[in-house]
């Protein structure tokens, strides 16, 4: 049997659910549900985080010896094969004598994967669930274990003719308060954000997301990029979340990131910073706000991005267009990002 039933279909979603339960960070965020033969729920599960129980072990271990014997497993990631922080766990199904097991996404892990073939071998009924909301899940945690690095927004406010700011260097305000809000929605959905030094210093900010309506929204992790030294009294200092400093080379900067459980980095600090990660080819998604205003002058929002000549440019796609109140949202991705 590999057909997939409406209850098992009920207990991936669920399965999702639970996984949400669990934080973001190194691991895949995974859930898992034990479905007795006639369909009742037997037990539920989800990865608590890097070193605690796996969500299938999680679930077993609410059962008692014996009671998953000829159940089914619903796992919102294929079960591992690896023994690493924890044992594999296709090897626990198997030893609580799991039927059938009924996932998701296939572990991309080179050492992790392989579970479903051994379950296969040793007899278990093994079905994949390919439903897109599966991937959405983790779709960050992929990205990461496909690249190797956090995926990046770009963020940015412009003049409608490319400006960041007015000759003086003056910026504050450029956009309205529907954009900004928009901004501070992106700051909490991303792990880390990521400021040069010249913006801490010329602007102080917070970078701490402050979503209209929400008390307890998400923040992100701030790390400012460059040599130059924070100030004391500096606003960031009060920031819950501490300050990360990282150096020029971005790629590295990224890994060690990645390598800390940072799936998500958002870029919101000045036209150097932002040029920088579009020169090294590691923006994957643009956003960029566009008010109705003109500023002229020198401050552009990019600075160079080595494009000398047109066969250089750097093509994107525009994935969605919006209006934030008089200002409008350009998000659009380049070619990098899957
Ligand atoms: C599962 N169920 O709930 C999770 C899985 O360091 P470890 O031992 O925690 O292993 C982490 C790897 O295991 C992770 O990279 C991913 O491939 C897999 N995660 N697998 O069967 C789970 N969280
Ligand atoms: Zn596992």
């Amino acid at each position: 049997m590999s057909g997939i039933t409406a209850a098992e279909r009920a207990a991936m979603a669920r399965a999702r659910t639970l996984a949400l339960f669990g934080p973001r960070g190194l691991n895949p965020q995974v859930g898992a549900v034990i479905l007795a033969p006639d369909g009742r729920t037997l037990a539920e599960g989800h990865h608590r985080g890097a070193g605690t129980a796996h969500a299938e072990t999680d679930a077993l271990s609410h059962l008692l010896p014996g009671e998953a014997r000829g159940a089914t497993a619903i796992v919102t990631l294929e079960p591992c094969n690896h023994t690493g922080r924890t044992g594999p766990c296709a090897v626990a199904l198997l030893e609580a004598g799991v039927a059938r097991v009924v996932y998701a996404v296939d572990d991309p892990g080179e050492r992790s994967c392989g579970g479903s073939d051994r379950l296969r071998s040793a007899g278990v009924d093994v079905a994949r669930l390919d439903e897109a909301e599966g991937e959405a899940l983790i779709r960050d945690w992929l990205f990461v274990q496909r690249t190797g690095r956090p995926r990046v927004t770009v963020k940015w406010a412009q003049s409608l003719d490319g400006r960041a700011a007015a000759a003086d260097g003056s910026s504050r305000w450029i956009t309205g308060a529907d954009a900004r809000a928009h901004v501070h929605r992106e700051r909490s959905a991303h792990d880390a954000i990521a400021v040069g030094t010249g913006t801490v210093l010329a602007d102080d900010p917070r970078l701490t997301a402050r979503v209209p309506g929400v008390d307890d929204a998400p923040q992100p992790v701030p790390v400012v990029f460059g040599d130059r030294a924070i100030p004391a009294d500096a606003a960031l200092r009060h920031h819950p979340r501490g300050i990360r400093t990282a150096g020029h080379d971005l790629e590295r900067e990224l890994r060690s990131l990645a390598a800390d459980g940072i799936q998500t980095l958002y870029v919101e600090g000045g036209p150097t910073l932002a040029s920088a990660f579009i020169r090294a080819g590691l923006a994957d998604r643009l956003t960029v706000y566009v008010a109705p205003t003109l500023l002229g002058g020198p401050r552009t929002a990019l600075d160079d991005l080595g494009v000398g000549t047109i066969d250089e440019q750097r093509r994107l796609t525009v994935t969605r267009l919006e209006q934030l109140g008089s200002d409008l949202l350009v998000e659009a991705s380049t070619e990098s990002e899957q």
